[in-house]
């Protein structure tokens, strides 16, 4: 008898970022993540998942919340278990791409107050803008012991974006420095056949592990991690199963259990996931009853699939439409998102060339003539501001939208001016409020949104110390 090689599959559990993200617009506070910390820390995890761009915007926009302070207890709390962020390349957690030295002081920090490993993707695959932070992820895991780089291939479809195209971006990947590759699927676009084609084809290509995240949106991912695993994919994201499916990922004690007595068996406690699951099963039904779960994103939408557009992509376009009584033009919006697409070299849809493409498609249909108006964002686009696109744009739509105008081929940090430091001058800014080196930093990424933390954090501060000195006195102010 021949003994079988265990291979087991890794996970990565997503309910303290992407699920909750995915599920209930980011909004799980601290409160509900801290007290299933040790549980989660008994499993096994390859990784968990909990912070990015929108956990970090949400927390302080939404729930008034250091999300610092929440990455700082989380790393109190797993003492076994690495912690994973998402990070946008040379927006880092923002929307503008910034000069290297804020990149660089990000990462640091990241690191140091308790990310593992960092995820690092472009919208439009431009690999220019992931150097900075695969970089500065590769100086501080040498000075701090922790910390890797991990790149993301926007996933995506079009004639450009071949298993060529893909094995040449890995094989740069690895060049460039980073410890694994992550096939970042947003949408639920990669079937599971197709999945195990990609996969063999960047296993023959990179000897870096490789990562695949997938979203249940269109119902095929439980199949498509499936087809991965056995075509050697070595982890997968999954998210507990009370938040899970829908525009989630797969359920994770699905997985486990599909692998169970194979090779692939990652060899976790089912009676321990089903004590997390329990736990968050009554926040779920809480959320269901205030309807910040809605069951319109608990379901199987096929057209993701039909349309090669994200789920998400489809409930703005359709908000856009409604605000402008245009409900009717819907397909013709679908139809002409992968023109507008095509014109501007075909980028993958991920935010923020999701946004500008699909609100440049509203405008042309509402506008009953092709470009006859457009976004600042689809201008910049065309400018060369974002990067570089895969395919060359449409010289008659640059001609009519940004005539003459001078058109960059750097990377976007200096496409933008970006290209020196700026970390000082955003300090000056908000110095005031810095109670923490880590706060010039929110406030680089949202500097209105940082500045209201600040505020009503300073609130409850005074507040804190009216009530001890009341306390002298024997007074207890409300
Ligand atoms: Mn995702």
């Amino acid at each position: 008898m021949t003994e079988v090689v265990k291979k087991p599959v890794k996970i990565t559990e997503t309910v303290l970022r992407d699920a909750h993200q995915s599920l209930i617009a980011t909004r799980m506070p601290t409160e509900i993540m801290l007290p299933i910390v040790d549980k989660m820390d008994k499993v096994g995890y390859n990784t968990v998942e909990c912070w990015g761009g929108a956990t970090f915007d949400a927390s302080l926009r939404f729930l008034k919340e250091d999300p610092w302070d929440r990455l700082r207890k989380l790393r109190d709390g797993f003492k076994n278990t690495k912690l994973q962020m998402l990070f946008r390349g040379q927006n880092i957690l923002g929307y503008r791409p910034y000069a290297d030295d804020v990149v660089y002081k990000f990462v640091e920090k990241s690191i140091s107050n308790g990310i593992d490993v960092i995820r690092i993707f472009d919208c439009l695959n431009d690999i220019r803008n992931l150097q900075a932070a695969v970089d500065a992820t590769n100086k501080f895991k040498v000075q701090e012991g922790r910390g890797e780089a991990q790149v993301a291939l926007s996933y995506t479809l079009g004639d450009a974006y071949t298993l060529e195209y893909w094995a040449n971006m890995a094989k740069k990947i690895e060049e460039m420095g980073a410890d694994s590759i992550c096939i970042k699927d947003m949408a639920g676009l990669l079937v599971p056949y197709k999945a195990a084609e990609l996969v063999k084809t960047l296993k023959e290509n990179t000897k870096l592990p490789i990562q695949l995240h997938t979203h249940y949106t269109s119902g095929v991912a439980s199949m498509t991690y499936l087809k991965a695993v056995e075509a050697g994919v070595d982890i997968i994201d999954t998210a507990i199963s009370p938040f899970a499916l829908g525009t989630s990922q797969p359920a994770t004690e699905v997985m486990v259990e599909t692998f169970k007595g194979t090779e692939f068996d990652t060899g976790f406690d089912q009676n321990l996931l089903a004590e997390i699951a329990d736990y968050f099963t009554p926040y779920r039904e809480e959320c269901l009853k205030s309807g910040l779960m809605s069951t319109k994103v608990l379901g199987v939408n096929i057209k993701t699939l039909l349309y090669q557009v994200p789920g998400g992509m489809l409930s703005n376009m359709v908000s856009q439409l409604k605000e402008q009584h245009a409900e009717d033009k819907y397909r013709d919006v679908l139809e002409e998102i992968p023109r507008v697409r095509k014109d501007c070299g075909e980028p993958p849809l991920v935010t923020p060339s999701s946004q500008i493409v699909g609100t440049q498609a509203i405008f042309n249909v509402l506008m009953g003539e092709r470009y006859k108006m457009a976004t600042g964002e689809f201008k910049d686009l065309l400018r060369g501001n974002y990067g570089q696109t895969v395919k060359p744009m449409n010289q008659e739509v640059i001609d009519k939208v940004i005539p003459g105008e001078p058109r960059s081929t750097a990377r976007s940090a200096e496409a933008t001016g970006h290209d020196k430091p700026e970390l000082e001058s955003i300090e000056a800014e908000m110095k005031q409020y810095k109670q923490q080196e880590e706060d010039v930093l929110s406030y680089a990424l949202f500097p209105q949104v940082a500045t209201d933390f600040f505020k009503y954090r300073q609130a409850q501060q005074e507040k804190v110390d009216v009530s001890a000195a009341d306390t002298k006195n024997g007074a207890y102010p409300v």
